[in-house]
């Protein structure tokens, strides 16, 4: 056991909180958190204490496996598992061409190095597409960030005069550093406000100052109204639209013909709170605003990512304490090229992702140019895209499936191959939603075990499938592998001679890291290799603010980020500096986008409803909760309560229904059926229910028993249920029917 409190993260959602644990054996026998850590300060939530249920259960891989036949399992070496998928790939890439090779995943909420590590091998191949959970969220906000300055804005919470959060529960669902110790100091101080948008009375609705309770779906016509309050009522920072903003002018005589009392009505808000609501924004010095999967899985999705940030540049809430930030970025979140279509259903492909949706589209299909092999790494695609059942038989078609995983997933068990990762724990891993401004924050982890025999961290199993290929020499590597016995001086210099003379050398990059710079690293620390690249591209981008944040150059960034077990800030920025970061040329934020505005006028004709008599009831699929987090803990007994992940529904609902709490209910959609234990709750619009997200994961207990609790969202979601810009589900917004399940019933069926 040692009784040393070691620095890591907590990897159950994108905040990665910094912890101390002791550790026994191979147990995180005590955990807390951890006050060196720059971003989270000592802050976690409820769920922290509960990463020993990650790190050992069950579930957890401990060799590669390939399927037989009869499609059991059998255990195979690494060499004979590494030799044939290399193998496997390349005979596809030969038949069918590297872009019929597909790769799903790369990360999930606290582990990033091992996808940074995937491209060397993925190119190599030829391969062109990919897609993960960020297509399933956030790809349409992007699509609109990317017109209106060319960059990610993220709200400075803490410091914010007026909080905004459309579709958003921090918390229970976070996102940014210290959410429930911010959400109460907001709540507390008569001074600032907090505006909510949501049907739920959640949580985070309850602290609020404004909680406007839209009807499921009506997102649009609410943030409409509210931007044409300030247009209206002449609200607007017409200093700041004069200076920084082009096509305002055009934008507002769009919102100047809006129905504030109409709109109000049709999204069910009460007119006078609404404009309240809008009011104090327009008072206040700063506002800060989050919008997240309320709207993003909504119906009109795209442009309520489009009306949310009018609110705060109509307002110029923008490169000042506590407004809206273009912030620094370690590694980037959205690569900004790879922009087309996807070959089948021409999806639109935005910040490289094809959207998570048409997945099983593009495979299941005798189109030429379908996907014949797929890689998913860190991702349960099978459970975590729409309609499940669709996707496990694209899965089952494809010549070649491989999973790289810490467990026996549910698209595990579709794979030919499944390679055994190391956990979290057992390497070195990172942050990489680093969102933060004017300080922001970046935390490389070190490995607190050895990795279970069996298993190797993903930079590594990249590194042997690349290798297996054949087509990257020791040649190519040697003067690199040399200059990198001799200092980070040396290996600097080399680099750039070397990639100048061999260009090949930099389409493998991470690959020519790891080989070379990676032996020398301390610490087990060779995985954080490619960690030297971003650290020079982030110190050539933000020269001055790495400096003021104690970093001379690339080099000594790097040396500071593999020393500082807690993390290091990485950029200090000035408030000014925002318009610096902005994408477009002229640092001027492009008002206009044609189509949000052919949009918002054709609301005034679209229809609030997309339930039906058949299907009356809008579910939305997949809430955060108390304990859910996504699928990175399958062992049940993680959860301290609600284990069976209930059917919350509304009191009104229930009666009409005649459902009562603790019984059971069958939920039937245009996909498929499921049954859940009911909550009535005075949460609840009548009209509306709600799953989490994270269960229908199943576990096979110490006694051998196979548990599967709760339901599995996708169970009852459809792949065409979904934007038209962005290709996002509407996962918060699927029609429904709700009935009661007798005791008699059970026991017949
Ligand atoms: N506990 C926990 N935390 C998590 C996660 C987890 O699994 N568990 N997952 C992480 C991930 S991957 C993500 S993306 C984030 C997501 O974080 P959130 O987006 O905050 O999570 P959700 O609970 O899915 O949805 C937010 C809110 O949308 C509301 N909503 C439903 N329909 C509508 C609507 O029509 N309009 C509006 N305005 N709101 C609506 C719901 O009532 C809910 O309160 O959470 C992260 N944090
Ligand atoms: N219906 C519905 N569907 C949804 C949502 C919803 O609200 N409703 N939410 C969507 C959202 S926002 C998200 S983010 C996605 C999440 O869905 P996915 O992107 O599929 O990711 P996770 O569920 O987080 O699964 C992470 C996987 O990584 C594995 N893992 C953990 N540690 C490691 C590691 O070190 N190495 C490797 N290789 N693997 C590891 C875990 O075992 C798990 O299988 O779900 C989406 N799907
Ligand atoms: S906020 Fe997220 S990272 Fe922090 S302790 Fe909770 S689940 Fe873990
Ligand atoms: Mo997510």
């Amino acid at each position: 056991m040692s009784a040393d409190w070691q620095p890591t993260a907590c990897i159950l959602c994108e905040c990665n909180c910094g912890i101390v644990v002791q550790t026994e054996g191979r147990t995180l026998a005590r955990i807390r958190g951890d006050k060196d850590n720059p971003a989270s300060q000592g802050y976690t939530c409820n769920k922290a204490l509960r990463l020993d249920h990650y790190q050992n259960n069950r579930a957890r891989l401990t060799s590669p496996m390939r399927r037989r036949a009869d499609g059991s399992y059998e255990e195979i070496d690494w060499d004979t598992a590494i030799t044939e998928i290399a193998a496997g790939f390349r005979r596809i890439a030969d038949t069918h061409g590297g872009d019929k090779i597909f790769y799903y995943g790369g990360g999930g909420q606290g582990n990033h190095l091992g996808g940074a590590y995937s491209s060397s091998f993925l190119k190599l191949l030829g391969s062109r597409y990919r897609s993960n959970a960020l297509a399933q969220e956030k790809t349409g906000e992007n699509w609109v960030d990317v017109q209106l300055y060319g960059g990610h804005t993220r709200g400075e919470f803490e410091h914010a005069e007026v909080s905004v959060f459309v579709g958003k529960n921090p918390w229970m669902s976070q996102s940014f550093p210290r959410a429930r110790t911010v959400l109460n100091e907001i709540a507390k101080d008569p001074a600032r406000s907090m505006i909510v948008i949501d049907p739920v009375v959640t949580d985070t609705a309850r602290l609020a100052n404004f909680h406007l309770r839209v009807k499921p779906g009506t997102d649009a016509w609410c943030l409409a109204a509210l931007a044409a309050v300030l247009v209206q009522e002449n609200l607007c920072n017409e200093a700041f639209l004069a200076e920084h903003v082009h096509g305002a002018d055009e934008v507002r005589k769009v919102l100047q013909t809006i129905p504030v009392g109409e709109y109000a009505a049709r999204s069910g808000v009460d007119e006078e709170l609404l404009r309240a609501a809008a009011r104090r924004i327009a008072a206040a010095d700063s506002v800060a605003v989050f919008e997240d999967l309320g709207v993003q899985q909504a119906p009109n999705s795209t442009l309520c990512s489009y009306l949310n940030k009018l609110l705060w540049i109509l307002t110029g809430s923008f490169a000042k304490r506590g407004g809206q930030h273009l912030h620094s970025s370690f590694a980037p979140l959205f690569s900004l090229s790879g922009v087309g279509r996807s070959p089948v259903t021409g999806a639109p492909i935005i910040a490289g992702l094809m959207p998570s949706n048409v997945v099983p589209q593009e495979i299941l299909t005798d189109h030429p140019d379908r996907f014949r092999a797929m890689l998913v790494e860190s991702a349960n695609p099978a459970h975590s895209i729409a309609d499940s059942e669709n996707c496990r038989a694209a899965f089952e078609s494809l010549e070649l499936l491989v999973v790289v995983d810490v467990a026996m997933t549910e698209t595990a068990r579709l794979a030919h191959y499944v390679l055994p990762a190391a956990s979290q724990f057992e390497k070195p891993e990172a942050t990489f939603f680093n969102f933060e401004f004017p300080r922001n924050e970046f935390h490389l982890r070190h490995p607190l075990f050895e990795p279970v025999p069996g298993t190797l961290p993903e930079p590594e199993i990249w590194a042997r499938l690349v290798r297996a290929l054949g087509m990257v020499s020791d040649d190519d590597l040697r003067p690199l592998r040399e200059a990198a016995q001799h200092g980070r001086d040396a290996y600097t210099q080399a680099f750039f001679t070397e990639l100048a003379a061999n260009p090949a050398l930099g389409k493998v990059l991470p690959y020519v890291l790891y080989e070379t710079l990676g032996p020398t690293l301390p610490d087990g620390l060779a995985g954080a290799a490619a960690l030297w690249g971003l650290a020079q591209k982030a110190a050539v981008a933000y020269p001055d603010a790495v400096r003021r944040a104690g970093h001379a150059d690339g080099n000594a960034l790097f040396d500071a980020i593999l020393t500082g077990k807690s993390g290091v800030t990485f950029s200090v920025h000035e408030y000014a500096d925002d318009w610096a970061l902005m994408g477009h040329a002229d640092h001027k934020i492009r008002l206009v986008i044609p189509e949000m505005l052919d949009d918002i006028r054709a609301l005034a004709n679209a229809g609030t409803e997309l339930t039906s008599a058949e299907f009356p009831i809008v579910l939305s699929a997949g809430e955060r909760r108390a304990f859910t987090a996504n699928d990175i803990l399958r062992d049940p007994s993680w959860r301290k309560r609600d284990a069976d992940g209930a059917l919350r529904v509304s009191v009104e609902d229930a009666d009409a229904l005649g459902l009562v709490d603790g019984g059971r209910a069958r939920i039937t959609t245009a996909a498929g059926s499921a049954e859940a234990v009911v909550e009535v709750s005075e949460t609840m619009l009548p009209g509306h229910a709600a799953l989490p997200n994270g269960f229908g994961l199943d576990f096979v207990d110490a006694d051998g028993q196979r548990r599967v609790p709760g339901v599995a969202p996708n169970s009852l979601t459809s792949s065409d249920w979904r934007d038209p810009y962005a290709g996002t589900p509407w996962h918060k917004h699927v029609p429904a029917r709700i009935e009661a399940v007798t005791a008699g019933l059970v026991a017949a069926g």
